[in-house]
């Protein structure tokens, strides 16, 4: 367990530029440390971002090239690591969180340190078909991996990792694949999750609703990864009991 609890708010980006200042001036109220990732976005959320950072509002890191979500949140875990953060709070930057809940989310995290925190989103009716769909097919790979449904729901963009077991656990995911990939192999170290269900809703375009999730390409790298996360379980990588 870690001697001290200093969490640090990681929000990754990829073109939010209409979403990101409303998402950093919110968590604000509620937390000192901002780290974003801006994960090579064009002209419009590259400024947004670096307009934050000389406002003293947040430390920001740019990826030159874009990497994905996994691939700019495990920057953002050694930046805070580096920085002598103990743990992350994650939330995304497209303005689909209840930022509100943030200090829940932190004393969850305070109260069990080593546990990784994880929203279960409740929706209203905006969310799309094509998503609900996708999210009851990896929570049923997810129980597979984890022997049942210990995670309750794998892909919320709004959870607490504990930095140093988060990068231990090396998620091999760039991409969306990440957010479900990590938790599981969490579980598979031992560690315990603790589930807050929190609101989250879709933005309309004209709000700054943006969405990145590749139905296609994203559902099939999500897909691959599960597969080899079960290859992997029965390979003999079963979890260890839970802290
Ligand atoms: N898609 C995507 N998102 C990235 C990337 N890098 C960072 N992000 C951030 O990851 C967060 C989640 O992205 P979304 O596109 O909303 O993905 P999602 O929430 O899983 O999908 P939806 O349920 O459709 O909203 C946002 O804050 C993005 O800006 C990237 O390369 N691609
Ligand atoms: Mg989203």
């Amino acid at each position: 367990m870690p001697a001290s609890f200093r969490p640090c708010v990681l929000i990754p980006t990829y073109d939010n530029p209409r979403t990101l200042e409303a998402v950093v001036r919110s968590v604000r109220k509620h937390a000192e440390h901002v780290i974003i990732v801006d994960d090579g976005s064009g002209d419009a959320g590259r400024l947004a971002a670096v307009r934050l950072g000389r406002q003293g509002l947040a430390r920001v890191h740019r990826r030159e090239r874009n990497g994905g979500k996994g691939a700019a949140v495990k920057t953002g875990f050694v930046r805070a690591l580096e920085a002598g953060f103990t743990h992350a709070l994650q939330i995304d930057a497209d303005g689909q969180h209840d930022v509100d809940d943030l200090p829940r989310f932190l004393e969850a995290a305070r109260a069990r340190p080593a546990a990784v925190v994880l929203g279960r989103p409740v929706f209203d009716h905006s969310q799309p078909r094509g998503r609900a769909i996708g999210r009851r097919i990896s929570q049923f790979w997810v129980n597979l991996e984890t022997g049942g449904r210990v995670i309750e729901d794998p892909q919320c963009g709004f959870r607490v990792y504990p930095l140093e077991a988060s990068l231990r656990a090396r998620a091999r995911g760039n991409r969306m694949q990440f957010d479900q990939e990590l938790p599981v192999r969490l579980v598979w170290a031992g560690r315990a999750v603790v589930n807050l269900p929190t609101r989250v809703r879709y933005l309309r375009p004209e709000e700054g609703g943006v969405s990145h999730f590749q139905m296609l390409r994203d559902n099939l790298r999500i897909s691959a990864m599960h597969t080899r996360l079960v290859l992997e379980r029965m390979g003999g990588a079963l979890p260890r009991s839970r802290r």
